[in-house]
């Protein structure tokens, strides 16, 4: 019965109805083919990727960009995870029945709406660096799968006339995020947990809204990268511990 429940939400393996006649269908189309198509490229043939974090098979790599005095590094991870699939992985990062078990920036998480199975808009505030303020976010989140056995989530900031920005002690933080993820198994075998074999590239760039001090976040995201990758990594695998393979 476990099995079952968790099947019927796993992500779809092509685009929700529901979602294709949204208003914000064109922006998510576009966004996440080209957010899943950069996260596969590597960082070798770009100039001025540096090395920030490495271990085991865990590598993590940041570009230092400031706009106006304000830091919004972007950041591309790569690891690899023995023994689940691609789909298991966007599925976990993607269910908000999930977040809070393995998201621990995070201080509270809304659904401000449910537009299909593959996508939803969510509200989330963070928890208070200090002496920065608080930080909020807003954006759609959408679930995808995509050719050699890859599925990838794309986070992106949105508006919403009910949850207006910067209206409380909150400054409002523009992301876009993507988890994109490939299995492989030896060919002629039939895939297992013994023998698959997931790429996963996160992608990452915060703009912080408002002033944050450099050293700071800089610091912050050294640390909270790093443990997010390796904590929501480990999660996945604790999850699917002694359950069947989803493919
Ligand atoms: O991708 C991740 N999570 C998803 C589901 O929640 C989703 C989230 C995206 C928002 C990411 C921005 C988080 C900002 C958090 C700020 C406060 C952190 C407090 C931590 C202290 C305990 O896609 C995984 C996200 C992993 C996030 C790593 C941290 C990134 C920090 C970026 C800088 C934030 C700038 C604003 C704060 C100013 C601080 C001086």
């Amino acid at each position: 019965a476990e099995h079952t429940r968790d099947e019927v939400e796993l992500p779809p393996p092509a685009v929700d109805n529901r979602l294709t006649v949204h208003t914000l269908w064109p922006e998510i189309d576009r966004i996440s083919t080209e957010q899943i198509q950069a996260a596969f490229e590597g960082v070798g043939g770009q100039i001025g990727w540096q090395l920030f974090a490495e271990e085991g098979d865990m590598r993590m790599y940041r570009r230092e960009v400031e706009v106006d005095g304000m830091v919004m590094d972007p950041l591309k991870a790569m690891h690899k995870v023995r023994g689940v699939s691609a789909r298991e992985m966007c599925h976990y990062f993607f269910n908000p029945r999930y977040r809070y078990e393995w998201e621990t920036t995070l201080e509270n998480m809304n659904i401000v709406e449910a537009i299909s199975s593959d996508a939803i808009v969510f509200h989330q505030t963070f928890k208070r660096i200090w002496p920065a303020s608080q930080r909020d976010a807003l954006f759609w989140s959408h679930v995808r799968s995509a050719p050699q056995h890859t599925y990838a989530v794309t986070n992106h900031s949105t508006t919403n006339e009910r949850y207006p920005a910067n209206s409380g002690a909150c400054i409002r933080l523009i992301v876009t995020v993507c988890l994109a993820c490939r299995s492989e198994w030896p060919p002629g075998q039939q895939p297992s947990r013994d023998n698959i074999t997931t790429s996963i590239a996160y992608c990452s760039t915060v703009n912080p809204g408002g002033w944050a001090p450099a050293g700071v976040l800089r610091a912050v995201y050294k640390r909270e990268y790093p443990k997010f990758l390796k904590r929501f990594t480990s999660y996945v695998l604790e999850q699917c511990r002694d359950k069947p393979l989803l493919l």
